[in-house]
């Protein structure tokens, strides 16, 4: 199910909200020194075809926007662990300048749900006294707030709270702990009491557990659907993230300084950038504009020049990926960030020659604006990756057809923009056909011949959130288990393939690796030093040797997991995950008794420290 929206008119925060906010808890923590650990889970089984390399270069966009906020709420003594880079990290052991962290901030993707609740077992492990506060942020706590209290059936091993929302919302909460927490105490014992006053229950974006359970047994608190920040550039400033990464290292602790500021730049090659966010097609597969609450919201270009400039300065990185959902969607957004970013110059060179960004954006949306891509080249764009699904619009239809992205991929060819197809894979595509373009083989050379530099394939998988999720599950054709074992919140990546009606699904994981052997091969290598593309030969033949690497890596991992459905037996499901708790509004929490030793919800209590 996707996802509620806002009543129109009520689903943005106030402009400077968010500013004001930062400002306020600021004030709040002024004198106070509290350490905090955030940490990226990733679980490294999920390095595969075409992220492999790229996952390991990323320091990603939302732990970091974390930390920022953090910082500019005045809670500097943070660090980031991002467990790609740091996989034996354990937060038990985690001591920020000799102190025990207070808060344990974790983020996660639904496929790194299990190293997630593997870090929430770790803490929940420690003496109560010692314990941090535990939040989970991200697509996991969003999507599925629920599993992350009581895992594995142990009530103690749970999170304190999953929220649900964006920085805003963390920014809203500390404004809540703090005004508990400045009078002493911890941020889990500052959490106990606002919980206990209901004060938390205002903060939009909120999943917990009640204070006493037994008044509403199986049962979380949801405060609702967050608001959301529209102008993007109320962001904190972008570099206080990167000064608080952890080395990357093997030991379960932590070192005693984050990592020096002038040697991010060796790990973190590429950087996530936030520049717009949102998209206006509504795929049946896709929990995205939900999410937003079919909202597109942008950074504007000065702000995002100011960004690239400062991060190419202080920490010498050329190279950015826009974490938007569809560029183009707004062609006069698309412009308005674009215009500033090719305008921006110093030491005598123009932004693109300091560095180089790619983005996402539907071929539709890319195609209509065919006109501003020279423009898009002189902002530094180099690489734009576009969701083609399917060319023969089977899958879904959003204006995509094959001869609208022959043009749009010669025409970035010709500008040196490498086009960068994604493909979705499903039960009605053949591995080949004949005279038209429906088979995924004939789609990949034609899209090869057209210009593409890489290629991604996935298996139509059901993504949670979105509006096709039960359906998916009720058609029958989701895998539940393979040889008795319940398939792994790692393999719903798109990349296993565990949705299909096909009677041999082994076949349609061979058919995924036969659409990237047909991509990245030594004719295509060859091909490619022997006919070079005018401007992209280097990236061209760059990206085929290193797919061909990754593709020998992947056939692995494709092979294994085709080779156990094939022994099988494969079983399938018709019912989709439900969820393990009940979710209900804090007016739906039964009030307490105003005798006996709970407090009357109409005069809640307000418990201080002395
Ligand atoms: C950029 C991106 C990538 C990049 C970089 C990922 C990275 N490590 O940074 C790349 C291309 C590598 C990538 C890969 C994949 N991705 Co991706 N990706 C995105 C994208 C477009 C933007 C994410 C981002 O940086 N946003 C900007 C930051 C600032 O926002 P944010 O991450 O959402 O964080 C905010 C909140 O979530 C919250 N928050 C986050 N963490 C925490 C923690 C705490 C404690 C708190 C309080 C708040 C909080 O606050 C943050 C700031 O406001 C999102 C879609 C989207 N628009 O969100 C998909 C998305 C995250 N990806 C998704 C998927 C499925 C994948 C892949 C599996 C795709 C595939 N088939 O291979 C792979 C996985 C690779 C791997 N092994 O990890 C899904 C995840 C779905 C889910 N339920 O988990 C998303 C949501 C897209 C979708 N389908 O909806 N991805
Ligand atoms: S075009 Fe892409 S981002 Fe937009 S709804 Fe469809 S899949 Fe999601």
């Amino acid at each position: 199910m996707e996802l509620p929206r806002r009543p129109r008119d009520d689903i943005f925060t106030p402009a400077g909200e968010f500013r004001a906010l930062r400002a306020r808890v600021r004030q709040m923590a002024t004198g106070l020194d509290i350490p905090s650990v955030i940490v990226y889970a990733f679980d490294s089984r999920t390095r595969i075809l075409p992220f492999l390399f790229a996952d390991k270069m990323m320091a990603p966009a939302g732990v970091r926007l974390i930390g920022s906020t953090l910082c500019d709420c005045g809670l500097t003594q943070n660090r980031i662990v991002l467990q790609q880079w740091t996989p034996n990290f354990r937060p038990s052991l985690a001591k920020i300048g000799g102190r025990v962290p207070e808060m344990l901030l974790i983020s996660s993707m639904q496929i790194h749900a299990e190293k997630a609740c593997e870090l929430i077992e770790d803490a929940c492990a420690m003496p109560l006294s010692d314990r941090p506060l535990i939040l989970v942020g991200g697509p996991k706590a969003i999507y599925e707030p629920w599993d992350v209290f009581a895992i594995g059936g142990a009530p103690s091993v749970s999170a304190d709270i999953a929220v649900r929302g964006e920085a805003f919302v963390l920014a809203q909460l500390l404004e809540v702990l703090m005004d508990y927490r400045k009078s002493g105490g911890t941020m889990r014992q500052a959490f106990e009491h606002a919980r206990r006053d209901e004060a938390l229950e205002d903060v939009l974006g909120l999943v917990y557990q009640p204070e006493d359970p037994t008044r509403a047994p199986g049962c979380l608190v949801d405060t609702g659907i967050q608001r959301l920040v529209d102008d993007l550039d109320e962001h904190p400033p972008i570099l206080k993230g990167f000064h608080q990464l952890e080395t990357p290292h093997r030991h379960a602790t932590l070192r005693s300084k984050p990592l020096e500021i002038n040697r991010v730049h060796r790990y973190a090659r590429i950087v996530p950038l936030e520049m717009t966010k949102g998209c206006k097609f509504h795929c049946h597969f896709c929990p995205i504009p939900a999410f937003n609450q079919r909202t597109f919201r942008t950074k504007s270009g000065n702000h995002l020049a100011d960004e690239m400039q400062e991060i190419s300065q202080n920490l010498g990185i050329r190279h950015f990926f826009g974490t938007c959902d569809n560029f183009f969607n707004d062609r006069q957004r698309a412009i308005d960030v674009l215009t500033p970013l090719s305008e921006r110059a110093w030491n005598n060179k123009r932004l693109k020659n300091h560095v180089r960004w790619g983005t996402e954006s539907t071929q539709y949306d890319a195609h209509k604006n065919l006109d501003l891509m020279i423009l898009a080249r002189r902002s530094g764009m180099r690489a734009l990756w576009f969701g083609v699904e399917d060319l023969t619009g089977n899958l879904v239809k959003k204006g995509q057809d094959p001869d609208s992205a022959r043009e749009l991929f010669q025409e970035l060819d010709h500008i040196g923009v490498c086009p960068m197809p994604m493909m979705v894979h499903h039960d009605n595509q053949p591995l080949l056909s004949r005279g038209d373009l429906s088979g995924l083989i004939n789609q990949v050379v034609f899209l090869r011949k057209a210009g593409a530099i890489s290629m991604q394939i996935t298996s139509l998988t059901p993504s949670v959130g979105s509006r096709g999720y039960e359906e998916t599950f009720e058609s029958g054709c989701v895998i539940e288990r393979v040889g008795g074992t319940r398939v792994k919140e790692y393999q719903i990546d798109g990349n296993h393939v565990v949705a299909t009606n096909s009677p041999s699904p082994w076949t349609v994981q061979m058919r995924l690796l036969a659409g990237y052997a047909a991509f990245y091969n030594p004719i295509n290598f060859l091909d490619g030093c022997i006919r070079p593309r005018k401007r992209l030969f280097l990236a061209d033949v760059g990206i085929q040797a290193v797919g061909m690497y990754a593709l020998a890596k992947t056939a692995v991992k494709f092979m294994l997991w085709a080779g156990k459905m094939w022994w099988g037996p494969v079983k399938r499901s018709t019912e989709s995950p439900k969820p393990s708790w009940r979710l209900i509004s804090p007016d739906e929490l039964p009030k307490r008794d105003a005798s006996g030793d709970q407090a009357d919800a109409a005069a809640p209590i307000k418990v201080r420290f002395a």
